[in-house]
């Protein structure tokens, strides 16, 4: 990990120091760890960590299937910590290994890993290592992977039906893109028109939302899917909301 060009470890648990682009625009990197979960496959249905999909934990009914540690939201200079390094209300003890940081996992499952260290992680107690890093992907595995072992009632929720994927996916892509991580992209742009490039669309979309919601409850058909949940977590964040105007000095996070 001496490259030059490779941000150091510390450098990359520091969100302040998440890597702009030249014209001051944040560009989210690829989530790194993307397996998934199956029945007799690589990673058979067992237990993990997540944090940001755990609405989907819950309405799937995966408590006592996949286990929850949760970290300090407090970040220090090594990213995410444990109890053990920051007693956070709340904040858990690493069961298996006494991690001090989410980033002792990552560095454990590939000592040369050199992406940024991001929750949540979805992690394999057979295998130790990390199934998956990107929530959506995390969320369809809760979503189908463990029905097998539900009752009939969880393992019937349906948060991506095939009947409306098309209708998810196209709307998951601009929901992306200009909202969940819109928030980010103006939150941490460094630039004037960075964050003009950002916070317009944001706000286009808002009010595009707005207009779908307008007399219903669900974003798409007449029942809760994953496309709800995913705007949901961002909507619903205060901390996240981005002001119209001049570059914000407060990162939201
Ligand atoms: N693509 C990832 C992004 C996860 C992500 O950015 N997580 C944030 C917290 S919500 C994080 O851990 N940031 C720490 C960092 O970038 O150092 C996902 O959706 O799972």
């Amino acid at each position: 990990m001496s490259s030059s060009n490779v941000q150091s470890h510390q450098d990359r648990s520091n969100i302040a120091k998440l890597k702009r682009e030249a014209d001051g625009s944040m560009k989210r990197p690829p989530s790194t760890f993307r397996n998934t979960i199956e029945k007799d496959g690589e990673f058979p249905p067992e237990k993990a960590w997540a944090t940001r999909t755990l609405i989907v934990r819950q309405l799937k009914g995966l408590e006592d299937i996949i286990s929850l540690t949760v970290t300090s939201p407090r970040m220090d200079p090594d990213g995410w910590p444990f109890a053990n390094v920051d007693d956070f209300p709340g904040a858990e003890i690493d069961p298996l290994y006494n991690s001090k940081h989410i980033k002792d996992l990552y560095l454990k499952v590939d000592p040369d890993f050199s992406g940024r260290f991001t929750v949540p992680i979805l992690w394999d107690k057979q295998k130790s290592t990390i199934v998956n890093n990107e929530s959506s992907e995390i969320i369809r595995i809760f979503n189908s992977a463990f029905n097998h072992l539900l009752a009939r009632e969880k393992a019937e929720i349906d948060l991506y039906p095939e009947v409306h994927r098309a209708e998810i996916d196209e709307l998951n892509k601009w929901v992306y893109d200009t909202v969940n991580d819109g928030v980010y992209k103006a939150g941490f742009a460094a630039s004037q028109s960075a964050y003009e490039a950002a916070v317009v669309p944001l706000f286009d979309s808002l009010d595009r939302l707005e207009k779908i919601l307008a007399g219903k409850d669900y974003l798409i058909g007449d029942r809760l899917t994953e496309a709800d949940v995913r705007l949901f977590v961002t909507i619903n964040n205060p901390t996240r909301v981005v002001p119209l105007g001049p570059v914000p000095s407060i990162l939201p996070l």
